[in-house]
């Protein structure tokens, strides 16, 4: 065939990722803009942001520190390899970031998204059995519902039946915990749900099953918000930990949502009192303005996977863009910013009026739970008879059309707007979704 003619503003050539792609043809959404709270459309008009983005506009749009240093860093050091060689603002955040974390969690692998993230520390737990002797433990254990990213490592571990099931066999020897969704038990929740902590109890039957030799780690988001926003039961995650230490078994969590805010502390680690031994983050650690991820790796464990090493590299892992210094210096900037502004404990002291404003809902139509903690909500309706996720999609394109960004997954409503926030806009932010629900058919 002859060179292709086609225009290259078609718009179909950007086949969107997670996305209702031919509806979205046919009625676009696009944003040309954004500052503070708010996205400008491309008519011009305001909507204000009741998802950070897509969770990670922690700080808000357009931040002058970050827009600085991201212009000054790209002017100064526009890419450095860090396979061999080093710049010296990447072991700053690595540093900067560790000390954010409770207990040994002391190293940081750099990722450029929440996908590699998880990969990357999956990866770190088999090497780490592997370098102390124990290689027969390769067994991953995730949970229904989870959403780890969508890398294979990630959908193998995730519990989203969409996401995993036109991908073939993905990674071999995966198995599942029950997932923590139960409305007949606790309905409307604030904060951590009261009934739920035996859940963690099916870890002792998968060892029972699999054998503890055969287990590698086990990984859950400590509150999982892609599956509809879902806190831990009280005692849950503490339950986990205790039934991983007697068998051996190293506990991840998947952060990439909760770390950096959103919780109203650093991470839901150090919230909720349960120590992991890995941890993935990404989304609010740039702000959102350069892809970055980082893995907090325990002390432990890099130890032991570097001393056991017989090469003089220890660990065969990593990206081109591991430490890029344009979003080393996002990054830095982010974290300047959060401590500065105090957006974390901005986040915990707006966190139960945000909570209020979400239950205050609890009596419109469709309304079939409400789920919240710190910075974040799900806001669940009944699926329509024989068209589940049809009411979600009609509230995100009707929000959109009267004034706000928010996001939905399934029928699930889920929110989780940027800590500089203020009240009135809060107020503005569940007006405007009541509207919505009350107008939706
Ligand atoms: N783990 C968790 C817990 C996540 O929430 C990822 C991993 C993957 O991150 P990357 O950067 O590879 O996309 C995520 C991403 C939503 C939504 O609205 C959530 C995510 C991404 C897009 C939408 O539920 N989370």
């Amino acid at each position: 065939m002859a060179s292709s003619v086609r225009t290259t503003n078609a718009m179909d050539a950007f086949w969107m990722p997670f996305t209702a792609n031919r509806r979205f043809l046919k009625d676009p959404r696009i944003v040309k803009a954004a500052k503070d709270m708010h996205y400008t459309t491309a008519d011009g008009r305001k909507l204000l942001d009741g998802t950070a983005g897509l969770w990670c506009v922690n700080a808000g749009h357009g931040r002058p520190r970050i827009v600085e240093a991201v212009s000054t860093a790209v002017a100064e050091l526009d890419y450095a390899p860090s396979y061999q060689f080093g710049h010296p603002t990447a072991f700053e955040l690595a540093g900067r970031i560790a000390s954010m974390f409770p207990g040994d969690l002391n190293h940081v692998f750099f990722t450029n998204s929440g996908s590699e993230s998880v990969d990357t520390a999956l990866k770190i737990a088999l090497a780490y059995h592997q370098s102390r002797g124990e290689g027969t433990r390769t067994r991953l254990i995730g949970r229904e519902r989870a959403y780890h990213g969508v890398g294979f490592g990630g959908i193998s571990v995730g519990g989203i039946a969409t996401n995993r099931r036109h991908f073939g066999s993905l990674l071999a020897g995966v198995d599942h915990l029950p997932h923590t969704h139960a409305p007949e038990h606790n309905a409307f929740s604030r904060g951590q749900p009261a009934w739920g902590a035996h859940l963690a109890d099916d870890l002792e039957r998968l060892v029972t099953l699999h054998d503890a030799s055969t287990i590698a780690a086990v990984i859950v988001e400590p509150l999982a918000g892609s599956a509809g926003v879902l806190p831990p039961p009280k005692g849950y995650l503490e339950r986990l930990r205790a039934i991983c230490d007697k068998h051996g078994i190293l506990l991840i969590f998947d952060e990439v949502i909760t770390a950096f805010g959103r919780l109203g502390a650093a991470s839901a680690a150090e919230l909720l009192g349960v120590q992991p031994d890995l941890v993935a983050t990404a989304k609010g650690l740039t702000n959102g303005t350069i892809p970055m991820g980082a893995v907090l790796v325990d002390a432990a464990i890099y130890k032991s996977i570097t001393e056991a090493a017989k090469t003089p590299i220890e660990f065969f892992h990593g990206y081109t863009y591991s430490g890029h210094p344009v979003a080393v210096a996002a990054a830095l900037a982010t974290l300047d910013t959060y401590a500065e502004e105090g957006l974390f404990q901005r986040a915990a002291e707006l966190a139960p009026y945000f909570e209020d404003a979400t239950h205050a809902l609890r009596d419109l139509p469709n309304v079939i739970d409400i789920r919240s903690m710190g910075m974040v909500t799900g806001i669940e309706l009944s699926p329509r008879p024989g068209a589940p996720s049809e009411r979600g999609f009609e509230a995100m394109q009707m929000a959109f059309e009267r004034g706000a960004m928010i996001r939905v997954t399934g029928d699930t409503i889920a929110l989780s707007p940027p800590f500089i926030i203020s009240k009135d806009q809060i107020d503005e932010l569940f007006a405007l979704v009541a509207g919505v629900i009350r107008d939706l058919k």
